[in-house]
């Protein structure tokens, strides 16, 4: 599964979060050592195998860490065993569910004949627009090209697929079309203590072309990619990805270097809503919500602190 992650066969923040769970989920099921202590041993390994193949996103570190949380309290190897596995299985249920209750309170937000602009491919985000066409909201739709990976190319084929008025364009568009914009939905890749947001590299150039133009920009994001260790002074790491990502090294002169970051950092200042499976929140508030996560011990936090 880590393979799987790390050359984007699997990617996208919430489907890498409930990947690397199940894959905790199957290693816990399928462990044949003998000794509990082994098996934390074990376990940790496997977690930090996972979690090496994507840095940024908060989303899979809480999906794994979800998993592990009660291994430490577990008394024998089958009950750690059988933690691991149900938490495992709660984890895909409940993140599923933040998924539908994001869609159907963002299409809130959706006026019948908004023009919408998205960027990459959000589940989240594209889940809010499925939802707002699906109620009639008689909405189009431009949708970015996302080098280097072209994720757009996904996002316009599942929103037309879904019925939805799309236009694809270049990454360079952005501030051409912001003018005929109502709104723009993004995904989370991570969301940092102080309510500024780390997704897809250029978000943060869409997030200044709203703000220009005054078009409110809408973060979709389920509170598990939410980075509580931010708090505590945590920084996101930013993944670089290979530079044959972006050109063929042959067609290339000698000595040019290519930089290639795939996500970027968007200042709370530029953010009008986050909109989470606990409802619509300020980027100014999602401190409060972290604090909550560490004091319930969601994500095993108490034990990370
Ligand atoms: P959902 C993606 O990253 C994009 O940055 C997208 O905005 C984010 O994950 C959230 O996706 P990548 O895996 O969880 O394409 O909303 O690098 O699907």
């Amino acid at each position: 599964m880590a393979s799987e992650i790390r050359s984007m066969k699997v990617r996208g923040a919430g489907r890498i979060a409930r990947a690397g769970a199940a894959a905790m989920g199957k290693f816990a099921e399928n462990y044949r050592g003998r000794s509990l202590e082994d098996f934390r041993k074990d376990l940790g390994t496997a977690a930090d195998i996972l979690l090496e193949s994507r840095p940024t996103a908060v989303s899979l570190r809480n999906g794994v860490q979800t998993c592990v949380k009660d291994v430490c309290g577990a008394s024998s190897l089958d009950e750690a065993k059988n933690s691991v596995v149900q938490n495992a299985r709660l984890f895909a249920e409940s993140s599923s569910k933040a998924a539908e209750f994001i869609a159907k309170i963002g299409a809130r937000q959706v006026c019948s004949g908004d023009v919408l602009l998205t960027h990459c491919n959000s589940a989240a985000a594209l889940g809010v627009i499925k939802e707002a066409n699906a109620q009639g909201k008689n909405i189009r739709v431009y949708a970015t090209e996302s080098r280097p990976w072209r994720q757009g190319l996904l996002t316009v084929r599942e929103l037309s697929e879904a019925g939805v008025d799309v236009t694809l364009i270049v990454d360079s568009a952005v501030r051409s079309v912001m003018k005929k914009t109502d709104r723009v939905f993004v995904g989370a890749d991570t969301v940092v203590s102080n309510g500024d947001l780390v997704n897809k590299i250029g978000t943060s150039q869409l997030a200044l072309a709203a703000d220009e133009a005054g078009v409110p920009f809408n973060v979709c994001a389920e509170t598990y990619k939410f980075s509580p260790m931010t708090v505590f002074g945590d920084t996101v790491a930013i993944e670089e990805r290979d530079c044959g990502e972006i050109a063929d090294k042959e067609l290339l002169p000698e000595g040019v270097k290519v930089y290639n970051p795939v996500f970027d950092t968007t200042p709370a200042k530029y953010i009008d809503a986050i909109i989470t499976e606990l409802g619509i929140i300020s980027p100014g508030s999602v401190y409060d919500v972290m604090m909550r996560q560490i004091g319930d011990g969601i994500f095993g936090m108490r034990d990370r602190l």
